[in-house]
């Protein structure tokens, strides 16, 4: 299984495009599958240890299922054609209750379901901890698009990110664009959240409007964005996995629902320093910029909320 790298690379090399497509819909996984590590079938492995967890418990819970499949329709099939009519098979009308039949179909599901509960309450409890991370990103959710302001080391780094404009063109009414023509296709935005490998990250998500929900299928990392309330996620992209992933919104959050993509960019911890450092400076640089300009507040001193940011740069205008 390898890491896509969001580009056009295909996981389904031997089929043309129009039956892949087909194939992907009739499964409802869309264009999306092939920009993770997803083979279209099934969940994608992912690159944190937290995909891989829940890779293993789904695959554990699934071949569960088609044993207790393979047992009760055996079972089903077997007595439809031992005892069939036509080879005069007279019904038992004497056993009308069993109580020892009654507790073994009890206790095999109750010690099937502990079976199960067991690692799931693992991996929920894993999920949830979020302790120890190592920075920290908050994440607020507009119609339709995410702004992502980062805190500790790279304090200060706060920008939207938003559909990719061809992406954009391409999705309008009689655009006439084919939108197989667009390199990933509304999985692409203008400027993608990026993050060090190998570091706990720790995404503190809200929204400022209505329910949306941050997935990036990759890192086994899924939660809503709640007006008014703050969810905490976490991941650790494993060194060695660099490369850009790719998410949606989750939630049916609006008529543009489908139009507010993820793009996580993941950087060697060296990499993403050096990016910090640079985002940092044209903060500086335009901080400088603006402050020069007449009638113009430097960029910092604005208030962090959009709306009074809005208000604030609005009341400069006559
Ligand atoms: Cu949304």
């Amino acid at each position: 299984m390898s890491v896509t790298r969001g580009d056009d690379e295909s996981t389904f090399p031997r089929f043309g495009y129009g039956a892949r497509a087909l194939c992907l819909a009739a499964l409802g996984f869309g264009p999306y599958a092939q920009a993770n590590t997803s083979n279209g079938y099934n969940l994608p492995l992912g690159v944190t240890s937290l995909s891989r967890d829940i890779y293993a418990l789904h695959m554990e819970v699934f071949w569960i299922c088609v044993g207790i499949a393979v047992v009760v329709f055996g079972v089903m099939i077997y007595a439809l054609v031992k005892f069939r009519h036509s080879r005069g098979a007279i019904p038992d009308t004497t056993l009308l209750h069993s109580t020892t039949v009654e507790v073994i179909w009890t206790v095999i599901p109750v010690v099937i379901l502990v079976v199960m509960a067991i690692p799931a309450a693992k991996v929920i409890l894993m999920m949830e901890d979020t302790r120890n991370s190592e920075f920290s990103i908050r994440v607020t959710a507009y119609q339709w698009k995410w702004q992502y302001q980062y805190m500790d080391a790279a304090e200060g780094i706060d920008f939207f990110s938003t559909l990719a404009r061809d992406s954009n063109f391409a999705r309008q009414l009689h655009s006439g664009i084919d939108p197989t023509t667009v390199s990933n296709y509304l999985l692409e935005v203008d400027k993608p959240m990026v993050i060090p490998s190998g570091t706990k990250v720790r995404l503190l998500l809200t929204s400022q409007d209505v329910i949306h929900a941050w997935w990036v299928p990759d890192f086994g990392a899924k939660r809503s964005a709640i007006p008014g309330f703050v969810n905490e996620l976490w991941f650790r992209v494993d060194p060695g996995k660099e490369g850009i992933y790719r998410g949606q919104c989750a939630a049916l959050c609006g008529r543009d629902h489908g139009f507010m993509p993820i793009v996580v960019d993941v950087r060697t911890p060296d990499d993403f320093k050096k990016w910090v450092g640079e985002q940092k400076a044209a903060l500086k640089q335009a901080t400088a910029r603006d402050g020069q300009m007449p009638g113009a507040a430097p960029l910092a001193s604005l208030p962090r909320d959009n709306a009074a940011r809005s208000a604030q740069v609005l009341s400069n205008f006559p």
